[in-house]
């Protein structure tokens, strides 16, 4: 008898967690689903606010994308974009082509060497005082 009592005390708590997840899952997605817009993350090689301007300048003229913000301590590029006009996969290559990392993809070689040395992705995140 006792066996079968902690048996629903287990079957109890699995429920409970699964049900707690369920419940903040939704919550996180409901966000990027309000009007046709849809948010994604790359992790680029950004590491001052030159390349937050740059590509965020870059995103900006891209085809589809509503708004895009670099954040420069973790170098993640958050992409606001329109689904029906551009992809994910897009926006990563412009991101190679402005001359950084997208994710796993490396940034464009030519686009990296006109990149200024302070910009280079052997640095790490720094505040230059000179801009
Ligand atoms: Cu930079």
């Amino acid at each position: 008898m006792k066996m079968l009592q902690s048996f629903w005390l287990a079957a109890a708590l699995l429920l409970t967690a699964q049900f707690s997840f369920a419940q903040t899952a939704p919550t996180a997605s409901a966000k990027a689903k309000s009007s046709a817009t849809e948010v994604f993350q790359i992790k680029t090689s950004a590491v001052c606010d030159m390349c937050k301007a740059r590509l965020e300048k870059t995103l900006a003229y891209e085809k589809g994308v509503q708004q895009a913000t670099l954040d420069v301590p973790s170098k993640v590029l958050t992409v606001s974009y329109r689904p029906d006009k551009t992809t994910p996969a897009t926006l990563r290559t412009a991101v190679q082509r402005a001359g950084y990392d997208a994710d796993d993809q490396v940034a464009e070689t030519r686009a990296y060497d006109r990149l200024p040395d302070c910009c280079k992705k052997t640095n790490n995140v720094h505040q230059d005082a000179a801009h």
